[in-house]
């Protein structure tokens, strides 16, 4: 038990300033999963999400803003879904990959904002009447309803584009080696294009017309509609915190683990939780009769399924000690969450 309090101690240390830090765990025995989760617990995860969103939020808003007044509707459309306020999982898993490597907050910014404009992109392109028809997201009218479909399609590229710009520009600028950053851009690059985010989109479409789609056909749809932007979030954190290829492999694993927990989370929260809980509509999928895993699992089965993922994505980053107990905490968030 000492030991375990030792472990969340010095995890929450992680958000305390450098001269404050304990000795790191390479100065005693590798800590057991047993521990690590137990830890992850004990973390203040509330505290380490506020601050994180804190610089998150300021560097959102920096990152797009009207300089000439032609531009002045679309930038006001890209700021308006921007920093509308969503969780932020996606940046601040990427800052939490980089931290456990050693990197810092400033180093994986620019590509965690990057990741939450191609993100935001995503859900203006999803809202829209050609697709999933949707009049509320992050508990506002959606951006096609305030500013019509024609000036929201173009936000939504106008931010994919720019997250790109924002990723070379910003990271440049932090001292990032160009091969990284170019690594980054090729990840983000292929998170969005067909077998990423556009490819899962389009499966989807398909799957809506279709009776009897498989388990096999569900993942395969959330693995690239919602795990691989995940996955190039807490990949992208650890190269650029200088992990080896071998590390970024298991940040992969961990993080389309948790892409695919997430998803059944929503799923069976699109059953269980309020329209007012989500902020968006609820009992949508029931509605459309869409495939989720609640329908092919059960509401037990599904959660069964959550946990079985949370596991296996733990397992992949227990040999990283102390310094996964954030990313532990968060996975654990992912599964459990609310909203
Ligand atoms: C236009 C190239 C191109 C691609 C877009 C529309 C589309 C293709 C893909 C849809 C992707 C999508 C909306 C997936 C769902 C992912 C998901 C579970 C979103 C909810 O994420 P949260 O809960 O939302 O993190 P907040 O609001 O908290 O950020």
């Amino acid at each position: 038990m000492a030991r375990i309090l030792t472990l969340a101690v010095s995890a929450a240390a992680l958000v305390a300033p450098p001269t404050q830090r304990r000795r790191p765990i390479t100065a005693r025995a590798a800590a057991s999963k047993a521990e690590l989760v137990e830890a992850a617990d004990a973390f203040d995860l509330a505290t380490y999400f506020k601050t994180k969103v804190m610089s998150v939020e300021k560097a959102l808003d920096a990152s797009i803003q009207c300089t000439t007044p032609e531009t002045k509707k679309i930038v006001e459309s890209m700021r308006y879904s921007l920093l509308a306020g969503g969780k932020r999982v996606r940046p601040v898993m990427t800052i939490a990959a980089c931290e456990m490597f050693g990197g810092t907050e400033a180093t994986a910014m620019p590509t965690a904002v990057a990741i939450e404009m191609i993100h935001t992109m995503s859900l203006i392109h999803d809202d829209l009447p050609a697709m999933d028809d949707d009049d509320l997201r992050r508990g506002s009218p959606t951006n096609h309803v305030v500013f019509g479909d024609d000036v929201a399609i173009l936000a939504g590229d106008a931010l994919l584009s720019t997250s790109f710009e924002h990723c070379a520009d910003g990271s440049t600028k932090v001292g990032v080696e160009p091969k990284i950053i170019v690594e980054c851009i090729r990840r983000l690059g292929e998170a969005v294009g067909a077998v990423g985010l556009a490819g899962g989109q389009v499966m989807d479409l398909e799957c809506e017309a279709k009776q009897g789609v498989t388990l096999d056909e569900l993942t395969w749809i959330h693995t690239h509609k919602t795990a691989k932007l995940l996955e190039v979030s807490v990949a992208s954190g650890a190269l650029l915190g200088g992990a080896s290829a071998s590390d970024v492999k298991l940040c992969e694993t961990f993080a389309n683990d948790i892409g695919i927990a997430f998803q059944v989370a929503d799923d069976i929260l699109d059953v269980t939780a309020t329209s007012e809980a989500l902020g968006k509509t609820a009992g949508k999928d029931e509605d459309t009769d869409k495939t989720t895993y609640p329908k092919l699992m059960g509401l037990d089965g599904a959660r069964a399924e959550a946990e079985r993922l949370y596991q296996e994505a733990i397992d992949s980053v227990v040999p990283y000690g102390e310094k996964a107990i954030p990313l532990i905490a968060i996975a654990k968030y992912i599964v459990e969450r609310k909203s």
